[in-house]
């Protein structure tokens, strides 16, 4: 074939697409379904929580510091050894028994994708040595239960998975930490939070098991999140129990309105509860914000968190 000036032109154009299509993470080039949708702002939508101070996030010279580890257990429900990202505070010992936070990933993420993130264990240093925070065991496990539970391929095949998650946490993931650390066994001391697949997972999971998690969260919260009339079946009973909700979305993300759903149901019914609206997108800054504001709420007092009750 004789290459003309123009075809040579659509070689080049054509391997340069190729190229640009190949370097796209696949997680991200999948990305669209419903992220990129038009969001409608209403009066509640508003951020009722500052941003963090600068620094927040950044490793402080001079405190103590935490451990991360990585653990394997045997998950009954999935058949396979698979992991999980522990953090346990400064000073952590067996003779104090410590609150657990268990807390999510999204659809494209594993185990460290929160590490990643968020660094939960510098932005928890830092709060504790400011006096801002319960000290407590953060869990970061894998919330895709199936035998190949890496983040391959179309990640939104794995949609299933992230549901069966329900048995994996609380079958195998709740009682491999309570017998492995000190922790208080019991709903008051655990909390359920995750960021998109994993604040839909959250609040799946942590509103229909009120007698496991007192304590919610849902940032960016998924397609996967139930209807709010299936999630909050009772709201009286939700309202008793509950010792804090909290819900945050970006405003400029397209999945707004699943939080939005949710939020408007929670408060026609009177649930109390945060909803905080910031201006991010579906990014790591609203998670890693989000993730700062909850961490302070959860295992405190009930008269300390009325006060800070935004809605
Ligand atoms: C969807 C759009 C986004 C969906 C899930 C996601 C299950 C999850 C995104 C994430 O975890 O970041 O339609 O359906």
């Amino acid at each position: 074939m004789v290459m003309t000036r123009s075809n040579r032109w659509t070689l080049v154009v054509l391997s340069g697409l190729l190229a640009v299509t190949v370097a796209v993470p696949e997680t991200f080039a999948q990305r669209p379904r419903g992220l990129g949708r038009q969001v409608t702002l209403g009066p509640d939508d508003v951020q009722v929580l500052p941003d963090p101070p600068a620094g927040f996030n950044v490793p402080r010279e001079g405190i103590p510091r935490g451990r991360v580890e990585m653990i394997s257990y045997d998950s009954k429900s999935v058949g396979t050894t698979r992991r999980m990202q522990v953090y346990t505070p400064p000073g952590y010992s067996k003779d104090t028994k410590y609150p657990v936070l268990y807390l999510l990933h999204g659809i494209g993420g594993d185990e460290t994708e929160w590490q990643r993130f968020a660094a939960p264990n510098v932005l928890l240093d830092n709060l504790l040595a400011d006096g801002k925070a319960v000290p407590m065991i953060v869990v970061m496990p894998n919330g895709r239960a199936q035998k190949n539970d890496r983040a391959e391929g179309d990640v939104f095949r794995s949609a299933p998975a992230f549901a069966a998650f329900e048995q994996d946490l609380l079958k195998d993931v709740i009682p491999t930490i309570e017998s492995r650390y000190s922790v208080e066994a019991d709903r008051e001391h655990r909390a359920l939070a995750g960021l998109s697949m994993g604040g839909g997972q959250s609040l799946n999971f942590g509103l229909a098991h009120l007698d496991t998690f007192a304590w919610i969260g849902g940032f960016s919260s998924a397609p996967n999140t139930r209807p709010p009339a299936q999630l909050v079946p009772d709201p009286a009973a939700a309202k008793q129990q509950l010792r804090l909700l909290y819900l945050s979305c970006g405003n400029k993300d397209g999945l707004i309105h699943v939080s939005q759903g949710v939020q408007a149901y929670l408060k026609e019914h009177d649930v109390p509860h945060v909803w905080n609206v910031d201006p991010y997108g579906h990014d790591a800054t609203h998670w890693r914000n989000n993730l700062y504001h909850f961490v302070q709420r959860i295992f405190t007092e009930r008269r300390y968190r009325r006060s800070l009750e935004a809605n």
